[in-house]
């Protein structure tokens, strides 16, 4: 009897992971991280029990968690080359995070799979199987089919009613009946994501939603309900800044990709800050107008830099000295276009229009030129 080869002897035993990476790579399942140290090696057993019979690899993307779960993933990665851990430092982001896990993939199909295992893994198998038999080019595991609805517990009341109407104007923008566009749980041909990639927003959450809206022809898709679990150790990353950020994605998406989501944020942020600005002057009035206008400004620019640096750039937040370093190339920056806009009002105000349309004329080259200057200089 001959000696059993390398090949033969993995593709008989599911264990062994040297013997595994001897086939060729089916399946990347790229997991992206933050403060999930507890939830790595529960998730890694899941996903092996899951993918028995399958060649697979697992992308760890970690955007340099203070809890240490890069250490983790390197520790369990040291000892089994299925896995490894893309560890990134000075960003944040889930979007960002996914696509590069995506990028650094050599397998013809990649999944994306929350690092908190609130996705059903056990689906993975099935969403391969049609992917390969060629049944679909996207395969989404959806919380909102009739037998997988989210278990209320899991999502909360007011998230599940916001994910409900995010969805409804995710189908609207896509003009597709996909039950769950948001969704963090899905498997594709990598190739589809790799084509999109330059154009797909970095920050957010929602990669499904923007790799749909950026294909040319909209792709074949499947959706498999499950069950969407509760979280057993670490908290959700998912707050009210998330939602706008989404927003913003969606006004991009219906404008054709004209206006930026950071654009229309920054936009938003600089209508905030006319509010704060007319407060204070208000309130400062008698000190003397001079005086008002310059502490309102101040004020307002403040405000801004903060909002912006919070949510905005959330990917890029600044913290400790560059948070005060950043400040300052911001009110410099954003003092040039005063001057701007105070002689492009006053032009457009002479010609005749109202002094409402002067107004904004002058404000909208202001929001162009701190736009254009502080995303370059400042984040
Ligand atoms: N790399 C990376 N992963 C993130 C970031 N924010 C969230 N995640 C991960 O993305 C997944 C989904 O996040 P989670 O907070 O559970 O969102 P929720 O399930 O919608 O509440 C989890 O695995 C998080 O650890 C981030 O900024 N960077
Ligand atoms: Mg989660």
């Amino acid at each position: 009897m001959r000696a059993p080869t390398t090949i033969e002897m993995s593709a008989n035993s599911p264990a062994g992971p040297a013997a595994a990476a001897a086939r060729a790579l089916e399946l990347s399942v790229v997991i992206p991280t933050f403060k999930e140290a507890l939830n790595v090696e529960p998730l890694l057993a899941k996903l092996a029990a899951a993918l028995t019979g399958v060649t697979w690899q697992a992308i760890f993307v970690d955007d340099d968690s203070p809890d240490g779960t890069a250490a983790v993933v390197k520790r369990v990665a040291a000892t089994d080359p299925r896995v490894m851990c893309l560890h990134r430092v000075g960003r944040r982001g889930l979007a960002g995070a996914v696509i590069e896990g995506v990028m650094a993939s050599a397998a013809p199909f990649v999944a994306v799979v929350d690092g908190d295992m609130q996705h059903d893994e056990t689906l993975l198998p099935e969403m391969l199987g049609l992917l390969k038999a060629d049944r679909a080019d996207l395969v989404v595991g959806s919380r909102y089919l009739a037998t997988g609805a989210a278990d209320a517990s899991a999502l909360g009341q007011t998230r599940e009613a916001g994910s409900r109407l995010a969805n409804w104007l995710g189908r609207k923008v896509l003009h597709a009946e996909v039950t769950d566009p948001m969704s963090g749980f899905f498997m594709m041909r990598r190739e589809l994501i790799e084509a999109v990639a330059p154009k797909l927003s970095t920050s957010g959450f929602k990669v499904l939603f923007d790799i749909m809206a950026s294909q040319p022809t909209p792709p074949r898709y499947v959706e498999l309900p499950y069950q969407f679990r509760a979280r057993v150790a670490g908290e959700s990353k998912l707050d009210n800044g998330v939602v706008v950020q989404y927003l913003g994605l969606l006004i991009a998406k219906l404008s054709l990709d004209l206006i930026s989501p950071r654009f229309l944020m920054f936009a938003l942020v600089g209508a905030s800050g006319v509010v704060v600005h007319l407060t204070i002057l208000r309130s400062l009035l008698a000190h003397g107008f001079a005086a008002a206008q310059l502490t309102a400004a101040l004020g307002a620019m403040t405000s801004n830099y903060l909002i912006n640096n919070a949510v905005t750039y959330r990917d890029k937040r600044k913290r400790g000295l560059s948070l005060l370093t950043g400040y300052l190339k911001f009110v410099v920056l954003c003092s040039v276009p005063l001057a701007a806009n105070v002689a492009v009002a006053t032009m457009v105000y002479e010609r005749g229009p109202a002094w409402w349309v002067a107004g904004v004329a002058g404000a909208v080259v202001a929001a162009v030129w701190n736009y254009v200057t502080t995303s370059r200089a400042v984040w």
